[in-house]
């Protein structure tokens, strides 16, 4: 699947639609999710274009996976979720129903979550 520059959080990065970052760093923004399915709820996008976790991971450069890791430990503690723990999310492709075709790690917390794997 090749890279849709009109997906909404190109969008997000281009300053086209607005959002309130929670971090920032070269490589990586982190924005609240629109529809929060719980306390915390922090989507982490690279700024990079890439549709999904496959291409990222087939695609991205040392540097920019390793700032999207260091941002996960950030954006978590900043969320003052580290003691408590979260879940990591990336819906990949139709089967993950990946809605938004650039990659992105979903970061909920702030409760508990309950079992999830199907
Ligand atoms: P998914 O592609 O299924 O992993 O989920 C995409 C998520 O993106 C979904 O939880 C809602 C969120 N989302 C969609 N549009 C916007 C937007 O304009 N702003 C923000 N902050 N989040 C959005």
């Amino acid at each position: 699947m090749s890279y849709d520059p009109s997906n909404i959080f190109a969008k997000i990065l281009r300053g086209e639609i607005p959002s309130k970052p929670v971090y920032q760093s070269e490589h990586v923004l982190a924005f609240p999710d629109i529809s929060p399915r719980a306390p915390v709820h922090i989507l982490i996008i690279p700024k990079g274009a890439y549709t999904s976790a496959q291409d990222f991971s087939e695609k991205a450069s040392p540097a920019e996976k390793i700032a999207f890791i260091d941002a996960i430990g950030a954006i978590a503690a900043e969320q003052g979720v580290t003691e408590t723990g979260y879940r990591l999310i990336a819906n990949t492709g139709t089967h993950g129903h990946q809605e938004v075709p650039h990659f992105h790690l979903h970061l909920v917390g702030g409760r508990a979550l309950g079992s999830m794997l199907p």
